[in-house]
């Protein structure tokens, strides 16, 4: 049973966001934002990512546009969930095809997950490196969802966590684009949401896959899903109050 099956239509209100390959209905009372991975092991140095080769620094330019949009899913008293990319200390949910990859491996002095790094222990749940980053850090009563893997629905209670909160439609941030949050569209499209991608709020160690991935997400007629910026979301919310 999809999502939509599920739940019946909404009778609320429906802004319409400019987005593209066409405008997005997003009943209010169905929607959340899901915030990917706005990690310290992603997003500074010392964590996972630059253990796996990537100049962390191009994910920074996303922070102020996440965190504006976090504060209007906060005012308008809609629902965000977190998502944190993080293994067991023992590793019993890190598979080897896992661990044993990145383009720093070859190096001997590289670090792989649950290796000591400058931040704790690398993508070990709990870890300082852990974290999401403070800017965008959770509040006590939003959910966090914690992942062993790429996509956000492997090996988590995500949809039926959404599907309580009768939520159907997705607003997707996060990091990195073309990894954890096109892997988490593609599970959530298969699942029966609707995703939109904020692309202003979304961000890859490597521009050009950024951009490939909002381009797949919508070709097709949206078979993955849509992609607008955050200011049309918030234009399109507000023109409802
Ligand atoms: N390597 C990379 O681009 N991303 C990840 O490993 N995880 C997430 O995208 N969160």
């Amino acid at each position: 049973m999809y999502c939509a099956d599920y739940l019946g239509a909404s009778g609320g209100a429906m802004p319409v966001i400019r987005a593209q390959p066409y405008d997005f209905d997003c009943p209010r009372d169905r929607v959340a934002l899901l915030l990917i991975d706005m990690q310290r092991d992603f997003m500074e140095t010392g964590g996972f990512g630059e253990a796996l080769g990537n100049d962390v620094s191009t994910l920074r330019a996303i922070v102020p546009t996440v965190q504006s949009l976090l504060e209007f899913f906060r005012a308008q008293n809609l629902p965000v969930i977190h998502t944190l990319e993080c293994h067991q200390p023992d590793l019993s949910d890190c598979p080897p095809s896992k661990r044993d990859r990145g383009t720093c491996l070859f190096e001997s002095n590289a670090l792989k997950i649950g290796d000591e790094g400058p931040m704790g222990r690398i993508l070990i749940r709990g870890e300082m490196g852990n974290a999401i980053i403070p800017e965008v850090a959770p509040l006590p009563d939003e959910l966090c969802i914690y992942k062993p893997g790429k996509g956000a629905f492997y090996n988590t209670n995500l949809d039926e966590e959404l599907k309580a909160l009768r939520i159907t439609h997705l607003i997707v941030g996060g990091v990195t684009t073309e990894v954890c949050v096109q892997s988490t569209m593609r599970e959530a499209n298969d699942r029966g949401y609707e995703c939109l991608l904020v692309e202003d709020a979304t961000e890859s160690y490597f521009p050009e896959f950024k951009q490939a991935t909002e381009e797949m997400v919508r070709a097709q007629g949206g078979i993955v899903g849509w992609t607008a910026t955050a200011n049309d979301l918030k234009a399109a919310f507000s023109q409802m109050d």
